[in-house]
């Protein structure tokens, strides 16, 4: 292994271009999500980033079409943020949340509830959006045990959702393969609603697709199979990232909304990835005026810098909870780094930052230059869709015979050489950049993005 890296050099990309990695420094990390053979053989590393960019340990700058893992929306490098926890870690590096509690966590949740849509004004905190989804179906299924519906109890997620990796998040998403080797342990009474991806009907949609309001009236039939005194909760993602960008159709959220209010169950969004400005608003709820009873986040709240998540609750579903005996726990659940005070402190410089900037609303004036750059993509070879919301954009390929995904992962890779960073997932190339996007980085990202599409056989 010849990849270069000091961990004591990476702020200096001078410096870092003379580190070198020892032999086999790379065998020990089980990387997640990762082909760990094919990226041990040829490893792609980052040391250094700003702004809209990354630095390679040789010093090669790479546009980040991603925003990280859709989590760095002010950008890299945000010195506040570092300065905040900086202070922070000097002043308390840690102090517990179970029945005891620190002043900013308050301040952190106050200032969440401000944000958040109308009646969601009760956050509780974990550390990531794994945490917040099981969080929030446990919650759910506390809720109506709390009210005495003790039989309301299954869930609804949707095929190809991606809620995370708690045992929870797996039997509610709807990702093969992130499901198979589990199937036998996944929790009992989770259905699913179909997802709504039809090249058929929908290709090169420039955002909402029209098509596919009924797909919510599904929602109906599982419902009228399992009976509504028997199921706590629907959860979807507004819009679906992992599972290659999915979005709903017009209409179909608030016909879920509707449903789920005539049957008493509760609707979750989780807004891991569409929370804090990706779809041009705060929240995707907000853009698409849909108002859940949950709302799961993580990623953008910290931008990245410190692992958090938070899980928003409508002031009903908290209030259920305040009954009985005041001395005793209301809800048996939370982390010992719930509300970290290190978290804490990220969150709110990461939150002075997006009002500063405005840059929970920027998305929404950038969404139309973005468009256009996306939907350019339509005619090159093997393009079999093209999708858009806000600053999200999805091309989607189309597979090679006996091969999937290949295509699509090449088409990262000769990204990542050409100095632009994609996702790949499935056949589909996703991109999520920083809130800060300028015109030359969009125009720079698809310039490449073209190029590579149209140079893959
Ligand atoms: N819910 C949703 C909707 C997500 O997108 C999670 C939960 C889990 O969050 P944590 O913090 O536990 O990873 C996610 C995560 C991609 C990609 O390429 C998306 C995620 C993670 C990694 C890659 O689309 N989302």
């Amino acid at each position: 292994m010849n990849a270069k890296l000091s961990p004591g050099l990476l702020h200096d990309p001078a410096l870092a271009e003379h580190s070198d990695l020892a032999p086999g420094t790379l065998d020990a990390f089980w990387m997640p999500f990762t082909a760990n053979r094919q990226f041990k053989s040829n490893p792609r590393l980052l040391a250094r980033a700003e702004g809209m960019h990354y630095w390679t340990p040789d010093g090669r700058q790479i546009i980040d079409g991603v925003a990280g893992l859709w989590c760095v929306n002010a950008g890299h490098g945000r010195r506040e943020i570092a300065a905040a926890v900086a202070r922070q870690l000097t002043t308390m590096e840690y102090a517990p949340t179970f029945q005891m509690g620190h002043p900013i966590a308050f301040e952190l949740a106050s200032r969440l509830a401000e944000l958040s849509p109308p009646g969601l004004d009760r956050v509780f905190f974990t550390n990531s959006g794994s945490e917040s989804v099981d969080t929030a179906l446990k919650i759910a299924i506390a809720y109506q045990r709390a009210r005495g519906l003790s039989g309301k109890t299954r869930l609804i997620g949707r095929e190809k959702g991606y809620h995370g990796v708690g045992f929870g998040g797996v039997s509610v998403g709807g990702m093969v393969n992130n499901r198979k080797a589990f199937s036998a342990v996944m929790l009992p009474g989770v259905d699913h609603l179909p997802h709504t991806l039809d090249l058929e009907h929908n290709a090169f949609s420039r955002g909402l697709p029209h098509w596919g309001k009924h797909l919510a009236d599904e929602l109906e039939r599982l419902i009228a199979l399992h009976d509504a005194s028997t199921i706590a909760a629907v959860i979807v993602e507004p819009i679906s990232g992992s599972a290659g960008v999915i979005l709903p159709p017009l209409g179909y959220l608030k016909r879920l909304r509707e449903i789920c209010d005539q049957h008493d169950i509760l609707l979750i969004f989780d807004e891991v990835i569409t929370g804090f400005g990706r779809t041009g608003k705060a929240f995707a709820a907000e853009t698409f005026a849909v108002t859940p009873d949950l709302m799961t986040t993580a990623k953008g709240l910290t931008n990245g810098a410190i692992p958090m998540g938070a899980v928003f609750a409508h002031r009903k579903v908290h209030d259920a909870f305040m009954q009985g005996p005041e001395q005793l726990v209301e809800l048996f659940h939370g982390y010992t780094y719930s509300a970290h005070p290190a978290a804490c402190a990220a969150a709110l410089a990461t939150l002075d930052i997006y009002a500063k900037e405005g840059l929970l609303t920027r998305a929404a004036s950038v969404a139309p230059l973005w468009e256009e750059a996306v939907h350019a993509q339509k005619g090159l070879p093997h393009v079999v869709d093209i999708r858009n919301f806000g600053l999200i954009g999805a091309v989607e390929l189309e597979p090679r015979a006996g091969k999937p995904g290949t295509r699509a992962f090449e088409v990262f890779l000769k990204c990542f050489e050409r100095g632009i960073m994609v996702r790949q997932t499935g056949e589909t190339i996703a991109l999520s950049p920083p809130l800060i996007i300028e015109p030359s980085h969009i125009a720079r990202i698809f310039e490449v993005l073209s190029d590579v599409i149209r140079e893959t056989p």
